[in-house]
């Protein structure tokens, strides 16, 4: 049975003095804390030159588990380099996720070839000469570039710009999992695919709509804004199928009346089926709308597409949205009155939004809603995706896709007198089933764990073991390590940001580039994520390439050249001298003019609300993440705010145990679309709502198929459908 709990408090703080002991001391854990470095774990951004564990408006200190974490992890003493021989590929294979993340810190390049079955130490000349080898025996159109969120802009610059001028548009990052559905979606209402707003704007906001996210787990520092929202008079409404036990009470550690007693943070609970957000989002407006509550001038003047939406929401029955939001009408009148009287609302969102086959149409019906009243283009109000690694946001802006934006485009092949490769790059799921084709033969990730992230883990498994050659750039081991590996496998380790030799600049999700100064090399080995790229590009270009990649190894001379191509980035180009961080220019909007041809934003009319409702005998399933998690880096067992102590659950509401003839505790088998799982421990959790089911990503993800939102390529992580069967 669980025993969920409020967020916060006196565990995250226990939980920090255990971690500073694994440190080597506190006060060794506080110098890493404080040295002025940006966060390294989600993307509300903390750090930088204001020093660490300060946020943007200035509040300090500003602490997360999560954050402690990753930084003992970057700590660990180096795996010793007869590891390898002692855990060859199946030993790897069993090692839990947490496991390996604890064998230490990659510390000397290794090589995995199938014939000998493991991994072994192998120099940089080595490594390096290999890869550099098989790129230039193969075609660039053959090989796959992918980057997770936690390396720097420079990294993610350089890489991108070697891999195009090597002759492939296959670079794709890990927002292609993750939040591409809101910057399609944003993009297509408002001509700008990035957060409206600043972190300041929800200090003066009276409304924020959750939507979709549990940040008393994943963004703990937003916690505080929220708090401070609710004590003003400010309201939060959750939409979320779970009522997480960790937004319902807050215990913020830096405050010590809401470290004592604890901080309601959700005004009220909304409980729509999962999936059932593109109707409820609709009935919302349509209540709005009823009450004529909308702003009939700003619809009129500011947005294209008015009264084809209004129609259609005059058109949409009532009954339909309910039953398909699963959300009653009073409780939709309710919602939609309070926002109604509100003057400045803030809509927030995270993975329960995208991670579904209608993900962009579920963003675009959150700015539906919000232009209805005019809450985008002024301040105190806007909207605000929640983004998830801390720089993944930055790789976007830096070109780290398969297309780059045209002025980019333009920009570099002038500034650098280069030609780039104009074929169409493929994203993320496409790089993978190409592998699965056999039509991939090298593949290189910057970071992450593209076979964890993935759904279908068995096809991710078998996709990259089509590869002749996978290549890691990573800090520590974890289950891509094991089994995303090619007939021949390469990682190299690299730096974590404060261990740089130069400083790097990483995005927040408030468009805010903040400015690492790197910090004292704690280990021998590893080497500088841009030094590694720029040999690996010298050896296969070359050194006949048009751009002089030895100058690129000085994270200066890449900031140069970002700040000279990058839109809204000039900034950058002098930030060495001046140190002063900034805000990217033009994608703040305080002003309701648009960034779109005609200046309006889009009122997008949606011709159904989402897939069908399940079959008898099936449930919605969401995977989520739990306390202990950063995505497939798993920390501990146990998920602490939703009182769960094991990974391998299943989480049901007691009237559908019920109707299965089941008991919480009970063994089943759970099978999804792409496999099954079993056993597996059902747990009752009356917190959902009936008819959803909860489990653990990455573990959960051998039960997911590839079905992806056609319009942003992001999988259906939230989308499956699973039966139970009793063991
Ligand atoms: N501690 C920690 N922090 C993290 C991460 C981590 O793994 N651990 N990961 C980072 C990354 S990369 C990201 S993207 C973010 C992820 O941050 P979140 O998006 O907050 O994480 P999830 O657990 O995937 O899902 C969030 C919520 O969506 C709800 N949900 C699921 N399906 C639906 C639905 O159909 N509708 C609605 N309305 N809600 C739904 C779930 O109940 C859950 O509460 O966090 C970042 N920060
Ligand atoms: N079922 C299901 N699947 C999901 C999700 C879900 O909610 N449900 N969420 C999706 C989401 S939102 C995301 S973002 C993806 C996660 O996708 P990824 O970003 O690919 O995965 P992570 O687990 O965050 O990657 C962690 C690894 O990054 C490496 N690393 C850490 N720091 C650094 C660094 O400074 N430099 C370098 N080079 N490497 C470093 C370490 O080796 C670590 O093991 O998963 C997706 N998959
Ligand atoms: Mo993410």
């Amino acid at each position: 049975m669980a025993r969920p709990r409020a967020g916060g408090g006196w565990p995250a703080i226990a939980y920090s003095f255990r971690k500073a002991r694994e440190a080597g001391g506190f006060r060794k854990l506080w110098t890493a804390m404080r040295s002025r470095n940006a966060c390294k774990t989600c993307a509300v951004g903390m750090g930088g030159q204001r020093g660490g564990m300060v946020d943007e408006t200035g509040h300090f200190p500003e602490v997360c588990k999560k954050s402690l974490q990753a930084m003992v992890a970057d700590m660990q003493p180096a795996i010793p380099s007869d590891f390898w021989h002692r855990r060859p590929i199946g030993r790897l294979r069993q090692m839990t996720p947490r496991e390996l993340e604890n064998a230490g810190r990659l510390a000397h390049p290794i090589l995995y070839t199938r014939e000998s079955g493991h991994y072994e130490a192998v120099s940089w000349e080595r490594a390096l000469g290999l890869i550099a080898d098989k790129l230039k025996a193969t075609l660039p159109e053959k090989t796959f570039w992918y980057f997770s969120g936690r390396s720097s802009n420079e990294a993610g610059f350089l890489l991108q710009l070697f891999a195009r001028l090597y002759g492939t548009n296959n670079v794709n990052n890990c927002s292609y999992y993750c939040h591409q559905a809101s910057g399609a979606g944003l993009s297509s209402s408002i001509g700008t695919g990035t957060a409206t707003l600043v972190l300041e704007d929800l200090d003066k906001s009276d409304l924020v709509f959750l939507i979709g996210a549990n940040p008393a787990s994943n963004h703990p520092r937003l916690l505080e804004t929220l708090r401070r929202v609710r004590k003003r008079g400010g309201d939060v409404i959750v939409i979320n199928p779970l009522r997480e036990p960790g937004l319902e009470t807050f215990h913020v550690p830096s405050r010590p009346l809401s470290l004592l007693f604890g901080s309601e943070i959700a005004s009220s609970f909304v409980q729509p089926h999962i999936g059932g957000d593109l109707s409820l989002l609709t009935a919302i407006a349509k209540r709005v709308v009823e009450l004529e509550a909308h702003e009939a001038n700003f619809v009129a003047l500011r947005c294209a597409g008015w009264s084809g939406w209004a129609d259609a929401l005059a058109r949409w029955e009532w009954d339909d949205l309910c039953a398909s939001s699963g959300v009653d009408f009073a409780t939709i009148d309710r919602v939609a009155r309070r926002y109604a009287e509100s003057k400045y609302t803030v809509f927030a969102w995270a993975m329960g939004i995208t991670h579904h086959a209608n993900g962009v149409e579920n963003v675009q019906a959150i700015a539906n809603l919000a232009l209805l009243r005019g809450m985008v283009g002024k301040p105190g109000a806007g909207l605000m995706p929640i983004r998830g690694h801390s720089n993944v946001q930055g790789m976007g802006s830096v070109g780290v896709t398969p297309a780059l934006k045209k002025a980019v485009f333009d920009a570099l092949e002038s500034r650098l007198d280069v030609s780039l490769p104009t074929e169409v790059g493929l994203d993320t799921m496409a790089c993978m089933e190409a592998s699965a084709d056999g039509a991939m033969k090298v593949g290189v990730c910057l970071g992450g764990n593209l076979y964890g992230s993935n759904p279908d883990s068995a096809f991710a498994a078998a996709a990259m073991r089509n590869l002749e050659l996978s290549v890691y750039l990573s800090t520590t081991l974890n289950t891509g390590h094991a089994w995303g590996v090619g007939k021949q496998c390469i990682i190299l380790p690299v730096m974590a940001r404060d261990e740089e030799p130069e400083a790097t600049t990483q995005e927040s999700m408030f468009n805010f580039v903040r400015l690492s100064d790197g910090g004292p090399a704690r280990l021998d080995g590893p080497r500088s994520e841009v030094q590694v790229i720029a040999d690996l590009a010298e050896r296969v270009l070359d050194h006949s390439a048009p751009v002089d990649f030895g100058s690129m190894r000085s994270t200066r001379n890449i900031r140069k050249h970002i700040g000279a191509v990058i839109p809204g980035y000039s900034a950058i180009g002098g930030i060495d001298e001046s140190k002063v961080e900034f805000q990217i220019e033009g994608r703040t909007l305080h002003e309701p003019v648009f960034p779109t041809e005609d200046g309006l934003a889009r009122l997008h009319v949606h011709a159904s609300m989402g897939g069908p409702p399940p079959e008898s005998g099936e449930l919605r399933l969401m995977t989520i993440r739990s306390e202990g998690q950063f995505n497939t880096v798993v920390y501990e067992e146990e998920d602490l705010y939703r009182g769960i102590s094991a990974r391998d659950v299943v989480l049901l509401h007691p009237a559908d145990l019920a109707s299965a003839s089941l008991e919480s505790g009970d063994r089943v088998a759970v099978h999804g679309p792409a496999g099954s799982m079993a056993p597996v421990t059902a747990i009752s959790f009356e917190r959902l709502r009936p008819g959803s089911a909860a489990m653990y990503f990455p573990e959960a993800n051998r039960l997911l198929s590839r079905e992806v939102d056609p319009k942003s390529r992001t999988p259906a992580f939230k989308g499956a459908r699973i039966r139970l069967e009793a063991l």
